[in-house]
């Protein structure tokens, strides 16, 4: 059975052209003016309609236990809310406790496998190494693992030492696989939280004043040290400073393989909004930071300094208290309310993984900081050649897979919880509204969201196999 989108403006990484694209099967078989229809096929007219490759999201938390819960989109949930939003593939990270990697990655596979409504895809934290951890990180390529990710912060919890950091990223190179970073100086934020808690500072905006930005720019900066010495590439996770980004631009201009990442939530709002009365609903690390960061990093998108916009969606309940409506059931997880009183104990994280293609839509390439191009290159190519998804994923060219958004530019909506799919109680973009939206979404030839309609079912999404990350 075959399908083809006739008549509308293909979106890709380079180019902007009408064309038509002929799916067969599971892939792209054919792009190009007037391709007839096969006998049986069903057609779909994209006139004044954009068409572009699924969303690849490389930063998601599904189903992720913390602060005494868990984080409440699964492997179902968060899949369903990543289409509506028109992402098709995701990256997911897997703890690490004390037993054998691969025993780890079993687990994650059997918390995902049955509920993956979407193509996805896993990094491995290392947050404890010793020798045996050593020799055990080269077996994750036979998993389809290429890429590590490293904490500088989280002190006595995820956080390795510089020295570890270093061993890492040596066996990385020798191995072929790209090292991930979470920057921020976890010394300083430990005597900082503590001075806060003593003093009686237990309000939302101190998860901001405990973690301040220089903490975080010094720890890009010693993260890209430790890379060069280890003669590495390194990708640097969810960065929210303009210093950051700057540590970033001058290492890449010295043609060092560093890259970075961005989400959302680092280009819209700042410290300030954790002063509101729901200010918890901000809460994650690395916090908000300042307008002039907002700034900065639009910025380094533009100018090609980071190659990534991801979401680190790890969403909780405002109010896990009150029950919601999810298809059907009610559900309620604990959430923000478990640190009423105490920023220490409220759950670090936010929803954003159907958020992100339509906010930068509008807010992005709406407001002309990037073009249409640097949309998909940010948010579909990028990502997917830097952790060896290409050209399976993150394209339309004949032989990839058909995960094909077709999106309409003229869609006017206000946006927010209602609209969004997640799993939980609010939307950080209540009341934004929106100019382009998805309109129909592709996962390897099957129609799984059509406007408003839901055809994903649990289990259709794959495991895929990450190849050796490229640096871009
Ligand atoms: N930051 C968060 O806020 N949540 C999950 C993991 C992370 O790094
Ligand atoms: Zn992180
Ligand atoms: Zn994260």
């Amino acid at each position: 059975m075959a399908v083809l989108i006739k008549s509308g403006t293909l979106i890709t990484a380079a180019e902007v052209f009408k064309a038509d694209i002929l799916i067969q099967g599971e892939r792209i078989t054919a792009i190009g003016k007037n391709i007839p229809a096969p006998t049986d096929s069903t057609i779909i007219d994209a006139k004044g309609k954009y068409v572009m490759p699924g969303g690849v999201d490389v930063h998601t938390h599904f189903d992720l236990p913390m602060f005494g819960t868990v984080s409440s989109d699964d492997h179902y949930t968060g899949h369903k809310a990543a289409a509506f939003g028109g992402t098709t593939t995701v990256i997911d990270f897997v703890p690490q406790d004390t037993g054998p990697l691969l025993k780890n990655v079993e687990l994650w596979h059997e918390k995902a496998d049955e509920k993956a409504a979407i193509d996805f895809s896993f990094h491995m934290n290392i947050t404890h190494l010793d020798s045996r951890v050593e020799k055990e990180i080269p077996d994750l390529i036979n998993e389809g693992i290429t890429s590590l990710k490293v904490f500088t912060a989280y002190n006595n919890r995820l956080r390795l030492l510089d020295g570890e950091i270093f061993k890492v990223l040596r066996i990385a190179r020798t191995h072929g696989f790209l090292v991930m970073v979470h920057a921020e100086n976890g010394d300083v934020i430990e005597i900082l939280v503590k001075e806060a808690l003593e003093g009686g500072h237990l309000s939302p905006e101190w998860h901001a004043l405990t973690r301040p930005a220089e903490s975080a720019i010094e720890a890009v900066f010693r993260a890209i040290m430790l890379a060069k010495q280890a003669d590495a590439p390194l990708y640097i996770v969810h960065m929210n400073t303009t210093g950051g980004v700057g540590e970033v631009r001058r290492t890449r201009q010295m043609n060092l393989p560093v890259m970075g990442e961005t989400c959302p939530q680092y280009l819209f709002f700042n410290k300030k909004h954790l002063l509101r009365k729901d200010g918890a609903k901000w809460i994650c690390s690395p916090p908000m930071r300042s307008p002039e960061d907002n700034e900065g990093i639009w910025q380094a998108l533009a100018d090609g300094t980071l190659q990534v916009i991801s979401t680190d969606h790890c969403p909780f309940f405002y109010d896990g208290t009150k029950p919601i409506e999810y298809e059907g059931e009610k559900i309620a997880i604990p959430g923000k309310e478990l640190g009423k009183g105490d920023f220490t104990k409220i759950p670090n994280g936010l929803p954003g993984v159907g958020d992100r293609l339509p906010i930068i839509w509008t807010y992005g390439v709406g407001k002309k900081r990037i073009t249409p191009n640097q949309f998909v290159q940010l948010n579909s190519t990028n990502p997917a050649k830097i952790f060896g998804l290409y050209p399976q994923k993150g394209t339309l060219v004949p032989g990839s897979d058909a995960d094909i958004l077709i999106w309409d530019p003229e869609k006017v909506i206000k946006y927010g919880v209602e609209i969004a799919q997640h799993c939980t109680d609010y939307n950080l973009f209540e009341g934004w509204k929106l100019k382009g939206f998805v309109e129909k979404v592709f996962l390897r030839g099957k129609l799984i969201v059509d406007g408003r309609k839901w055809f994903g079912r649990r289990g259709m999404g794959k495991f895929v196999f990450c190849a050796e990350p490229m640096v871009l």
